[in-house]
């Protein structure tokens, strides 16, 4: 088993934060993600500066560890090695995933985002635990966000990138969810469905993790 399906612990479901979605700490929606059973999370944040980013994820890894939770740190590798986060997600622009490996180690887990067939053939050679694709759907989440690769381009991807785990992002709710595993992903992530969710983001996230 990949080291990222071990983190995943049996679920297929990949929680992403949004303090501005949430309102939420990144601790508390660690906390509240792993109420509903999360066993990895991503901490995403574009609006904060990288002292107070740090400060925040310095929290979040306190409730991680307390409660066995994977974290991985959206684009910064910095602050990945500062705070011994368990990985890294790196976008198109960020650093190369292979130098992302040199400074984080072996044991790293590291994510890259794609969102064309050609990125995620070109990925696949790269030295990562997983490929994003998306969004898969129309999102409103990510600013600039490309335009929507659809399920047909998802199961593209999964027959070209063979064995390597795919997680598939954006626009993804529980109404739609199971025909993006159904295409080929072997995990959702999710924000908005997550924290703009009238049961809630605990039993909302026990609820998709049951369902997949
Ligand atoms: N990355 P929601 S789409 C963070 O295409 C992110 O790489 C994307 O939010 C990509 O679940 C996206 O609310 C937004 O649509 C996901």
């Amino acid at each position: 088993m990949s080291v990222f399906q071990d983190a995943l612990g049996g679920t297929r479901l990949y929680p992403l934060t949004d303090r501005s979605i949430s309102k939420l700490s990144h601790a508390a929606q660690v906390e509240q993600l792993n109420e509903g059973g999360a066993r990895v999370v991503q901490l995403r944040e574009k609006d904060l500066s990288p002292s107070e980013f740090y400060a925040e994820a310095v929290a979040a890894m306190q409730v991680a560890r307390a409660r066995g939770v994977k974290l991985i740190i959206n684009d910064r590798v910095d602050i990945a090695l500062a705070v011994r986060a368990d990985g890294v997600h790196l976008g198109q622009t960020d650093l190369p995933p292979a130098v992302a490996r040199r400074l984080l180690g072996r044991e790293a887990i590291i994510g890259f985002s794609t969102h064309t067939l050609e990125q995620a053939i070109i990925a696949a050679e790269f030295p990562v635990d997983y490929i994003a694709l998306g969004p898969i759907f129309k999102t409103s989440t990510k600013k600039a966000s490309e335009l929507p690769v659809g399920l047909v381009e998802l199961h593209r991807v999964r027959e070209a990138i063979g064995a390597v785990p795919l997680v598939a992002i954006g626009g993804i709710n529980s109404e739609n969810c199971q025909t993006i595993i159904d295409a080929g992903a072997d995990a959702v992530a999710l924000i908005s469905a997550l924290w703009t969710s009238p049961d809630g983001p605990a039993e909302r996230t026990r609820q998709l993790i049951h369902h997949l």
